[in-house]
């Protein structure tokens, strides 16, 4: 199968375990699940989740014992997104193409609706699969998506930028910041898939460089689209990087530069993947889809 009819096929299978695992109608305040239900869904490119999913597939996992856990990938990125926007933070009106959570709900039901992702995700991850045999993957996977999203990655990442924003950086502090920010959970998303399959510590530490890489080079290209993109292709206001003088790859090194630094970390991530052979396929697709994404 080709990279998007796959691509296709696995947003489904994404949207429908979210819909499985999102908290039960009536068991839950209406207005906070409804303001769940408006940020997951439609929803964005669902990139992490299928990241996991082609991960899983490429080490012989089932797909079904990693579902879960990419739901919850999903959850916590879609959390981060709605606090992202918020007044203290972005300050943001758009998002993924209509009205922010807080425009629409309020900032008060804004926040609970991110803390409310972000520890049901949790909940999901611990809970599905329910087989006994996949508990010791499970722990491990919880492990690694806590310390992406926490304070060792998406919250830290999220604290150097801002400190960043309107100062002079280096290429180092923009790496801390990105593989913070975005690359953590990026990364364990790949690896999760692997953990889920039951790969061999060889195999996760291969998929560990191979998100690694394809973290960074989705950051790149966000930043650049954030400054060539259209508002109307990303769903989000764009140029804002710029004009908060946020610490960005295009900021430092120019637009050309930065596509070549993304494509490079593309190449970088197929050749962690080399030991895979033609089981790695899909995810060196996913790696340069990445690159040449226009939204
Ligand atoms: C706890 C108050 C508080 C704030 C936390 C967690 C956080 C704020 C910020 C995380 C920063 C963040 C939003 C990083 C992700 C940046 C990024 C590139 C988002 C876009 O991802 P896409 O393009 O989006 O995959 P779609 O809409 O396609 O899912």
């Amino acid at each position: 199968m080709s990279l998007l009819p796959r691509l296709r096929r696995d947003r489904r299978l994404v949207e429908a375990a979210l819909r499985r695992y999102l908290p039960v109608a009536g068991s839950v305040p209406l207005t906070v699940r409804r303001a769940l239900a408006y940020s997951l869904f439609p929803g964005g490119k669902r990139l992490r989740p299928i990241l996991s999913i082609a991960a899983c597939r490429a080490l012989g996992g089932r797909v079904a014992d990693v579902l879960p856990a990419a739901a919850a990938i999903e959850m916590i990125h879609t959390y981060s997104l709605i606090h992202d926007d918020l007044p203290a933070l972005d300050n943001d009106d758009l998002r993924r193409g209509r009205a922010t959570s807080h425009r629409v709900f309020g900032e008060a039901m804004a926040i609970l609706a991110g803390d409310a992702l972000l520890t049901h995700a949790f909940e999901i991850a611990a809970s599905y699969p329910a087989h006994r045999k996949l508990a010791a993957r499970k722990v491990r996977a919880i492990r690694l998506l806590a310390r992406a999203a926490g304070v060792t990655g998406m919250i830290g990442g999220q604290v150097l930028d801002l400190e960043a924003e309107g100062r002079s950086f280096s290429y180092g502090t923009l790496l801390r910041i990105h593989r913070g920010k975005t690359g953590a959970l990026i990364s364990a998303a790949v690896q999760i898939g692997g953990i889920m399959a039951g790969g061999s510590p060889e195999d996760v530490r291969s998929l560990r460089a191979y998100g690694d890489s394809v973290g960074l080079a989705f950051q790149i290209i966000d930043d650049i689209l954030d400054r060539e993109g259209t508002t109307h292709r990303l769903g989000k206001t764009i140029g804002k990087d710029a004009r908060a003088r946020k610490a960005t790859f295009p900021a430092l090194l120019g637009i050309d530069e930065s596509r070549r630094r993304a494509r490079e970390a593309a190449r970088r991530a197929s050749r962690s993947i080399s030991d895979l052979g033609t089981r790695g396929r899909p995810l060196d697709e996913l790696a340069h889809f990445i690159v040449e994404r226009v939204s």
